[in-house]
């Protein structure tokens, strides 16, 4: 098959069309990826950032159809259109047990599940990034990994459901619980942030407040349903005189999550959905931490259970409530993913697809 492979850290794309993949084990489905968007973790795994070792192949926000079905796997059928999950829930670790999925610890870590689909190029050993690998033609991965879509959501557009969207609308309805009537703020308002945008709106936020560099971006979150929406350096006045009961940072950077702080109001709380980095300090005092009563909180894939997240998302989608459409800056074809990741980290861009 043909994928685009990630040699060394830093190294652009390399489309390699003599890729082979073992066939579905246990437990396990082959997918014809369709589409696959280009996200910032992808962009940033390819640099070596979060320890990605090499060569691999990236890519985690993909759709596609069933072609083979291993032993065991369950009740899924070829034919049936999916999109993946880049955490797959193996049903019986502390975490999935108490109904957090989406933190499951009882797959083998991301270094030995890279090893899972048995990736190569000629004789050469390749990595399955993230345990999915679609930026290829097709990826085997555990059944527990793909969630079906239904046949009228065009593959562009159901590929967001594997990232950005549920990341998104999970960080405002799942874990920040967005009541309706709350204020809230959306720092960022690339495919995840306009997503949280639209979560927030969905969960009746009376003023969604939205913050970007770009007017592009801050175009589509006035679209999408904000009340208003800034530039970083432009003064925000805080709601009812107090600040937002909610903010949601998108940028996950200390400066970002610091302002996120600051925005909200005593008592309110504060989303970390941004993947920042390790380094990356952000203080607060122990005293404002105590007196200010707000609340910290994490966002790891939006706390969405994938399972119930995907059909939440198509209907919400159906309904007309939930816009992709709005998140997708360009279709390219695979064999262009050098150009998609420049057209990505364009200011103006929101999501590039690529398709295999
Ligand atoms: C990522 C963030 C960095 C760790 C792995 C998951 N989220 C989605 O792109
Ligand atoms: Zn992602
Ligand atoms: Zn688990």
């Amino acid at each position: 098959m043909r994928a685009a492979v990630t040699w060394e850290p830093n190294a652009p794309f390399s489309i390699e069309d003599d890729v082979v993949l073992r066939r579905p084990g246990a437990g396990e489905v082959l997918v014809r990826i369709h589409a696959a968007g280009v996200c910032q973790t992808d962009i940033s795994l390819s640099r070596g950032h979060f320890g990605q070792a090499t060569p691999v192949i990236l890519g985690h926000e993909g759709a596609g159809e069933v072609v083979e079905i291993g032993p065991e796997a369950g009740e899924i059928e070829v034919g049936q259109r999916v999109v993946l999950s880049w955490v797959p829930p193996c049903g019986r670790c502390y975490f999935c047990v108490r109904g957090q999925t989406f933190i499951c610890s009882g797959r083998k870590r991301a270094g030995e599940l890279e090893a899972g689909a048995d990736l190569r190029v000629g004789d050469r050993p390749v990595r399955q990034g993230m345990g999915t690998a679609t930026f290829a033609q097709h990826a085997v991965v555990p059944a527990a990994g793909v969630i079906p879509i239904p046949e009228d959501l065009p593959f562009e557009q159901a590929a967001l459901l594997g990232c950005a969207v549920p990341t998104g609308v999970g960080a405002a309805l799942n874990s920040a619980r967005v009541q309706p009537g709350e204020t809230v703020l959306v720092v960022g308002c690339g495919a995840v942030g306009l997503s949280a945008v639209q979560g927030a709106v969905i969960a009746g936020g009376s003023t969604v407040v939205a913050i970007d560099p770009q007017p592009g971006r801050r175009k589509r979150a006035l679209e999408l349903g904000a009340a208003s929406a800034h530039a970083p350096e432009d003064h925000v006045a805080p709601p009812g005189g107090v600040g937002f009961d909610v903010a949601i940072d998108a940028v996950g950077r200390s400066a970002t999550v610091r302002g996120a702080w600051d925005a909200v109001r005593r008592g309110g709380r504060v989303v970390v959905v941004g993947a920042g980095k390790a380094d990356d300090l952000v203080s607060f005092s122990v005293l404002e931490l105590f007196h200010e009563e707000k609340r910290l909180v994490g966002s790891f894939y939006g706390s969405s259970d994938m399972r119930f997240e995907v059909p939440r998302l198509v209907e919400l989608w159906r309904s007309g409530r939930l816009d992709l459409t709005a998140l997708v800056s360009d279709v390219v074809p695979l064999d262009r993913i050098n150009e998609a990741v420049d057209r990505q980290l364009a200011a103006d861009a929101v999501r590039v697809m690529v398709t295999p």
